[in-house]
């Protein structure tokens, strides 16, 4: 089936799009543009295929066009186009919550719904300093993040967040804010097949920071299950449990940041199901609507949710919420993706994958270049050595190269992220890491 046509216009003018986390100038010289996409596959405006090693950017993890999801949309388009999201609301609204609460870890049922990761990020710190309120702990105000972390782009998130290039620009940021270490130690865990072994006791960082701003002050911790933005760092053996048992100990809430971990890319549900740990607050977006329409969630466990249901009962609980909460569009593409996952058995799918994965992804080790590589779930990753006084270049070129030959990977600094759709095939894995290896062997 031709399913894209095989010439689209072209645009003749690129200067009015300022395109987001982008070089700009570099693009227009020579832009690439998706003009459809089939499962695994984008197409290009010419009709050439590029097989998708990111799910786009981390969200299309049933693959592209899929059919229930698209009739699902132009359905619900035609049926009901806008609702009210305030003191209003739609059927499908409450269907979505209601399923994804089945789904979530054990306790996590209540669902909050946003447009995109970075307001389920705002509205996740939010809740937990609202919270510490409602329950009588309101001195509780300071957040704690960790460097490297990456929690969106909006003020909170990158307050939290660690990626200095999203921060400095940008002023004082939040007040009250710190940061635990970064997980990331090549010289001992370089080359490891999913959890390294060492740094558990990273997790204590947490204590020193609670030994130095006292845990009455503290509202909530914020981590990436695995942190993906800044080059997946898979979190040691047992470090987000000692986390979790850290927060526990001083009251403070654990808030995982699961954007990226969030719908089957670990091979669980959510990353809580991999590692085995609950946290008090959950992110999520992206896969949730398998990134067809923008949407996010945010989900809490009852004890925080019933905290604000007190007071007279025509009041608002929580002044808070956005006009596009739980769009018409977004919930049906989000039931249909809920349906495509588990009628494909796609949520834990990368655990049977896995294995193949990592070997595939380590089979690049003695490649020219390579520095690292990790993997954990259908997330894999590899570092290249920087060229000397030219941080960035290598790795992009990589990315440049690989998508003249018809893959796209993602990059970030001089790593190489990979996270395709959960319906790959084992073939398609090969593809992929063959055309990395042989775009490597001819890298500068
Ligand atoms: N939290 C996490 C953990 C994320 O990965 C966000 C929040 C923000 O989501 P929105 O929907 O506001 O973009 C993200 C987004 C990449 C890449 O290639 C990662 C993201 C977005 C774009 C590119 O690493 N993550």
């Amino acid at each position: 089936m031709n399913v894209v046509p095989m010439t689209r216009p072209l645009p003749n003018d690129l200067d009015a799009f300022w395109m987001p986390f982008t070089a700009n100038r570099q693009f227009k010289q020579s832009p690439r543009l998706l003009a459809g996409a089939k499962d695994m596959h984008y197409y290009t405006p010419e009709g050439r295929p590029i097989l998708d090693a990111t799910a786009g950017l981390w969200c299309v993890n049933a693959g592209h066009g899929r059919p229930k999801i698209v009739e699902a949309v132009q359905k619900q388009v035609a049926e009901l186009d806008y609702a009210p999201a305030f003191q209003m609301s739609h059927p499908k609204a409450f269907e979505f919550a209601s399923r994804l609460v089945q789904i979530t870890p054990e306790g996590m049922d209540h669902a909050f719904f946003t447009n995109s990761g970075s307001e389920s990020v705002e509205t996740a710190l939010k809740i937990a300093l609202a919270y510490q309120r409602v329950r009588g702990q309101g001195t509780r105000t300071r957040l704690i993040g960790r460097e490297r972390g990456y929690h969106g782009v909006n003020f909170g998130g990158i307050s939290v967040g660690g990626i200095v290039s999203n921060r400095k620009m940008f002023g004082t940021l939040l007040s009250g804010v710190d940061h635990m270490r970064h997980t990331h130690d090549p010289a001992r865990n370089a080359f490891t097949r999913g959890e390294p072994e060492h740094g558990i006791e990273l997790a204590e960082d947490l204590e020193r920071i609670v030994t130095l701003h006292d845990a009455s002050t503290i509202a909530a911790v914020i981590v990436e299950p695995v942190a993906g933005s800044t080059g997946v760092l898979v979190p040691p053996k047992g470090y987000l449990k000692r986390l979790r048992e850290i927060c526990d100990k001083h009251g403070i809430l654990l808030i995982f940041d699961e954007v990226i971990t969030g719908f089957g890319r670990l091979g669980t549900p959510f990353g809580a199901d991999y590692f085995g740990v609950t946290p008090d607050i959950m992110i999520t977006a992206k896969g949730i609507t398998n990134g067809v329409v923008p949407m996010g969630a945010v989900f809490v466990k009852s004890e925080i949710h019933d905290a604000f249901m007190t007071g007279p009962e025509h009041l608002i609980e929580f002044f808070h919420g956005y006009t596009y909460s739980a769009h018409p569009l977004a919930c049906a593409a989000g039931i249909a993706t809920l349906d495509t996952y588990a009628e494909e058995g796609l949520l834990t799918r990368a655990a049977e994958l896995a294995p193949y994965w990592a070997d595939a992804i380590h089979s690049l080790r003695d490649t020219k270049h390579v520095i690292d590589a990790r993997n954990i779930g259908l997330v894999g990753a590899v570092e290249l050595e920087p060229i000397t006084g030219e941080p960035t270049k290598r790795a992009f070129s990589c990315f440049l190269e690989c998508f003249e030959r018809g893959v796209l990977i993602r990059t970030t600094g001089d790593i190489i992220a990979l996270s395709p759709p959960l319906i790959i095939s084992k073939g398609q894995i090969d593809e992929i890491v063959g055309t990395l290896s042989d775009v490597l062997k001819a890298a500068a």
